[in-house]
């Protein structure tokens, strides 16, 4: 590989959490009588917990205060972390857990970006804690993803410059955010076909043919 290191996004890319965040949006959506679907779901993959009420929000007929908006998210995240404990490191895919044993075989360092305030917990879920030689996440940054902080903050950890550096993510908002902080993206699924990525990826393991 050309690359030196390599940051990955977290929530579908390394493991599956979509799922998860569409129930707990979908119950707090239907009690509070707003349409929300599947399709209005995929508007919120990569962006940050407030911006994604803040698209559910966008369909209902009142206004809500900034003080209800942050209890509704925590409203959404209970349910969300309480249906996170159904994870384990099953959910870790054998494509993805011999990919990532390979890339680190081959000297390269490995980093974690992702918008999500929940990585320490997730990772514990899937057995992942110690892998990584560093971890940005939701908790340490100002901007959220599309901005390019979160990945940014990843390289330094692991000293090295953009240039030197591969993000994967299967976001637009991440692809976004990766060109925008001056890296190659490798993008894979939901934005595989994202113009902006350098790397289109079938399947996880296609990174060990970069
Ligand atoms: P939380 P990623 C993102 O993680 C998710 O894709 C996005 O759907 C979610 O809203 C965001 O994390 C915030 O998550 O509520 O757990 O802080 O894809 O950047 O790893
Ligand atoms: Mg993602």
């Amino acid at each position: 590989m050309k690359y030196q290191g390599v940051i990955f996004d977290l929530d579908g890319v390394i493991c599956s959490t979509d799922e998860y965040h569409f129930l707990a949006w979908k119950a707090l959506a239907d009690r509070l009588g707003i349409p929300f679907d599947r399709e209005r779901n995929s508007l919120l993959r990569g962006v940050s917990r407030m911006d994604s009420l803040s698209i559910i929000l966008e369909k209902s007929d009142r206004a809500y205060t900034d003080a209800e908006k942050t209890a509704l998210a925590e409203e959404k995240n209970t349910l969300y972390r309480s249906l996170l404990g159904n994870m384990s490191p099953a959910d870790l895919s054998d494509d993805v857990r011999s990919t990532l044993q390979a890339l680190r075989a081959q000297g390269l360092r490995l980093a974690i970006g992702s918008s999500s305030k929940n990585t320490p917990f997730i990772l514990e879920r899937i057995g992942l804690s110690d892998f990584f030689d560093a971890v940005a996440d939701g908790n340490g940054i100002t901007h959220s993803k599309p901005h390019p902080e979160v990945f940014l903050k990843a390289a330094d950890l692991i000293g090295l410059t953009p240039q030197h550096c591969l993000v994967v993510e299967d976001a637009h908002a991440g692809v976004q955010a990766a060109v925008a902080g001056g890296f190659d993206c490798a993008a894979i699924g939901d934005a595989k076909d994202d113009p902006r990525a350098a790397w289109h990826l079938q399947a996880f393991s296609d990174l060990l043919g970069l």
